[in-house]
């Protein structure tokens, strides 16, 4: 097969040159093509059969060991000047990043199959959606882009009339560490990836694309590309507000974004249009519409359960790839948190031994289809995208940050997502629960500068007087004893609630410094057992914690020197005046 895009043919050739493939397969997108690249990985042990009575169509993958997670320190941004890609990436010319990646590239491909997928992010008839064709010789990333992406040839269709797309190269190379290199050309919209074959570093329309180079773009472009879930929350009356939601990886973004109201709230539903990106660009009306990118979840497995988020269960019992989950007696995928089966092989496939760890890894993953979700919002697939009422962001704070409070105005709101920090997690490698700057969530996924990121953030309020509500959530305050103070999951939705009765002018709040509160009884706790006392303590402003948090936050941004927005060095003045480098970086 071959396309009429002449640049693409050409970019196929001179791949095949440097990575000389045996085969090359055009993906065409099809039921069939997915069952047969299934089959031949179940020949060659790269996929087992999981239960096919209680989980149809579902499949194991096990990664090699050390390729369980994003290699942050292994991506880079390469950009003609180092101020381009910014502090917050790693950098490197663009003609060095080609030469040291292409060295690693060259013949990587002798005797695989190199896969041809062409992708739409997006639904394929919006005007925001954007294509790319990713080569690569990995058929776990041929099957798994199957789902996350509309692939094939709708999109090659699209392609060739649009006339462009991001060039992602990936391999799997030997898969070690010391060969990795997931490189970003922002510039030359392309990417290049090899020695990893998990997710973030190998399904190049997720992160890579509709992250890192859609961030980029979205900047020139006058739009925002997000690392944000988006649901509709409906109320009794039938009336839906839409939410975007930015919270760093594995911090509940798809448990939210699949919320099901407690008893509590009958008649209240939530739909979800996306678990993980948004891109949002302003309608006519000044409202920001957001589409999801992606067609599928590729959702943290370990706690997903009844009780966190039923729905997910329901969307795994069939089609679904799991990657370095554990499996139980009869063959079914099992993961801590579960509430039935018990392990009897880990995800090395060894008989489990609670001595050698989890019998699923942390960041075992689940993929699958975004329409098998009992709560997949049709809205999904509008072209316009839905347009959202509030924007939240968070992270996993133990201590200090309130339950929720709305910003004081977009700059303070800039302010608050750049203030973004939150405990590390096993989505990427490295140390587990240490506190991190991670502004709007995107320190591994913003493709340039964040000084500049921030600039456009600011740069929406002079573009429209209908920007949406802006709020901080923190799910996860702990008490002395290390509890976790407020139940989460299905009960957020009193927070959401909330929100959206902000958004109506309708909830009470109480101004504060560092914005607005919930006033006391504004959010409902009946049928919930959390004691006034309790709700108090997360909702109050503790003056000398926010100095010294304000103060770690100013640290932090006077990294970005110069080209540091002057508006969030004054925002934050509005709220305390603060002495940078007073206290240790976090
Ligand atoms: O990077 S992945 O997309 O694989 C998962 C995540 O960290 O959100
Ligand atoms: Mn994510």
């Amino acid at each position: 097969m071959s396309t009429t895009n002449q640049e693409l043919n050409n970019w196929i050739e001179e791949v095949k040159e440097l990575t000389q493939p045996d085969r090359i397969h055009w993906c065409d997108g099809s039921k069939e093509e997915y069952r047969r690249i299934v089959q031949e990985m179940l020949k060659s042990k790269q996929l087992y059969e999981l239960n096919q009575e209680t989980h149809p169509n579902c499949y194991l993958h096990r990664s090699d060991p050390n390729d369980v997670a994003r290699t942050e320190h292994l991506t880079y941004v390469c950009t003609s000047k180092s101020e381009t890609a910014g502090p917050n990436n790693n950098w490197m010319s663009p003609s060095e990043g080609h030469e040291k990646v292409d060295k690693l590239f060259a013949g990587c491909m002798k005797g695989r199959t190199m896969y041809v997928i062409p992708y739409c992010m997006g639904p394929v008839e919006s005007p925001y959606s954007r294509c790319g064709v990713e080569l690569t010789d990995s058929p776990y990333v041929a099957i798994n882009m199957h789902i996350m992406t509309r692939m094939g040839n709708q999109a090659l269709k699209r392609i060739e009339s649009e006339k462009t797309f991001v060039k992602g190269l990936h391999s799997t190379g030997d898969l070690s560490i010391e060969n990795r290199l997931i490189m970003h050309f922002p510039e030359e919209l392309s990417i290049k990836s090899i020695g990893s074959g998990y997710g973030g570093n190998a399904l190049l329309g997720k992160k890579c694309h509709a992250l890192r180079i859609a961030s980029y773009q979205a900047k020139t472009e006058g739009w925002l590309a997000e690392h944000m879930l988006i649901l509709g929350l409906q109320s009794p009356e039938g009336e839906t507000h839409y939410v975007a939601a930015a919270f760093p990886s594995q911090c509940g973004k798809t448990n939210l974004a699949m919320l099901i109201p407690p008893e509590t709230y009958k008649g209240w539903k939530v739909w979800t249009v996306g678990d993980d990106i948004a891109w949002m660009h302003l309608g006519e009306d000044g409202r920001l519409f957001a589409i999801n990118p992606e067609a599928g979840y590729f959702g943290v497995a370990p706690g997903t359960s009844e009780k966190t988020n039923p729905n997910a269960l329901a969307m795994l019992q069939q089609d679904a790839i799991f990657t370095n989950v554990a499996v139980t007696e009869d063959n079914q995928p099992w993961w801590e948190g579960l509430d039935e089966g018990t392990p009897k092989t880990d995800w090395q496939g060894r008989p489990f031994d609670p001595s050698q760890g989890k019998a699923a890894q942390p960041n075992s993953r689940f993929t699958v289809s975004a329409k098998h979700c009992p709560s997949y919002s049709p809205e999904a697939e509008n072209p316009k995208g839905v347009p959202i009422s509030a924007i939240i962001f968070g992270g996993r704070r133990p201590s200090l940050i309130p339950l929720v409070y709305e910003t004081k105005s977009w700059e303070h709101s800039v302010l608050v997502g750049a203030s973004v920090a939150s405990e590390t997690t096993a989505a990427a490698t490295g140390k587990v629960g240490v506190l991190r700057h991670d502004p709007m969530a995107m320190k591994p996924f913003c493709g340039y500068n964040f000084a500049e990121y921030w600039q456009h953030w600011l740069s929406f309020s002079s573009k429209s007087k209908n920007l949406p509500k802006v709020f901080h959530v923190n799910w996860f305050r702990q008490d002395e004893k290390g509890e976790f103070m407020w139940p989460g999951f299905g009960e957020n939705i009193r927070v959401l609630e909330w929100i959206i009765g902000r958004v109506k002018g309708q909830a009470e709040a109480i101004p504060t410094p560092i914005g607005y509160l919930p006033a006391r009884g504004a959010i409902s706790t009946n049928g919930l057992d959390v004691s006034n006392e309790t709700m108090d303590e997360l909702c109050k402003v503790d003056e000398q914690g926010w100095i010294g948090e304000a103060s770690k936050v100013r640290t932090y941004l006077e990294t970005f020197g110069t080209q540091l927005p002057q508006e969030l060095r004054d925002e934050q003045d509005k709220i305390i005046k603060v002495t940078p480098n007073k206290c240790p970086t976090h």
